[in-house]
């Protein structure tokens, strides 16, 4: 087990107003129908369900930032949490909704670290923000607006000087990204793994690279797990699916590296649409993913 992890504090964010098809807002309630905070117990965490922050109405009023309103006030009300869980001593674990959750979470974890890596698991870069975004939608903006490279809007509750520093940023499985986001990525300095890199070089030395970016210099790393990066075959249940993607055992190979690195200091795992699931296989998944990135060993 990761002995710098005690104290868990699970979060949960019923929103889907970053999405354009509806129903990750209950992806808390799959994960912990698969079991969550009983199988953190038996890995002898000590572990507290903190309840769900509940995203307000759908705000039509801006075709740019789609339901900008109800999604700043949940992520202030997350960034808020996440923060007294940090200083409690607690380890967060953000359980999406879908991803603009990240906005919240990664901004109080890096306020309060003062300097945070990210490793960003996902098929998408999420670095769109409202002028490169093909949809208006808010789940394409969290790594960008998080970053520093806008919507700036997004993160106003956290101070402008506590941008995460792109050269500590690592995407991880990316095959889907917008022709504007790509030139953004790039121009950024952010590191992206692609999926054919992830072809070329392994997962083992992928992660050994992303884990080196994301450590490097920081206090630890926030890791943002998107289940799309998995391949849809096996999780069926993500809102925008993208053909070709990780394996199963390339998600945990990857998240068991991330463990047995000793610098997870927060984990968001998101974008889970029990509604486009089979029999909650994905969110099963996502459990046990945040299971092995705690630390839970094979053997
Ligand atoms: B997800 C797209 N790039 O901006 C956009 O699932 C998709 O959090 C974003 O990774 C997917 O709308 C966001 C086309
Ligand atoms: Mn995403
Ligand atoms: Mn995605
Ligand atoms: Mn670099």
């Amino acid at each position: 087990m990761n002995n710098t992890i005690e104290k868990i504090h699970v979060i949960g964010m019923q929103m889907d107003l970053g999405a354009s098809k509806r129903g990750v807002n209950m992806g808390p309630l799959a994960i912990r129908y698969s079991g969550l905070m009983e199988k953190l117990e038996e890995l002898s965490f000590s572990a507290s369900d903190k309840g769900d922050i509940l995203a307000g109405d759908p705000d039509p009023s801006n075709p740019k930032l789609k339901n900008f309103k109800p999604i700043f006030e949940a992520n202030r009300s997350l960034f808020e949490k996440v923060t007294t869980s940090l200083k409690e001593g607690a380890f967060p674990v953000i359980l999406g909704g879908d991803h603009s959750v990240a906005a919240g979470s990664i901004s109080a974890t890096n306020q309060f670290y003062k300097k945070v890596g990210i490793i960003w698991i996902d098929a998408h870069g999420d670095f769109n923000n409202e002028e490169s975004s093909p949809s208006g939608n808010m789940h394409g903006m969290p790594l960008s607006a998080v970053t520093g490279f806008g919507p700036a809007s997004m993160v106003a509750f956290s101070g402008s000087d506590q941008y995460v520093d792109p050269q500590n940023v690592a995407v991880v499985g990316g095959r889907d990204i917008d022709p504007g986001e790509r030139k953004r990525m790039a121009e950024s300095g952010i590191h992206v793994f692609s999926i054919h890199d992830v072809d070329r070089l392994g997962m083992a030395e992928v992660m050994k690279r992303a884990i080196e970016v994301a450590g490097n210099g920081t206090a630890g790393i926030h890791v943002s797990f998107d289940v799309d990066a998995i391949t849809p075959q096996e999780a069926p249940g993500v809102g925008t699916p993208v053909h070709s993607g990780l394996t199963v055992r390339e998600a945990f190979l990857a998240a068991e590296l991330i463990a047995e690195s000793g610098k997870l200091i927060a984990l968001d795992m998101v974008e889970i649409n029990p509604i486009l699931d089979e029999k909650n296989r994905t969110g099963i998944l996502a459990c046990e993913l945040i299971l092995s990135l705690l630390g839970k060993s094979v053997y």
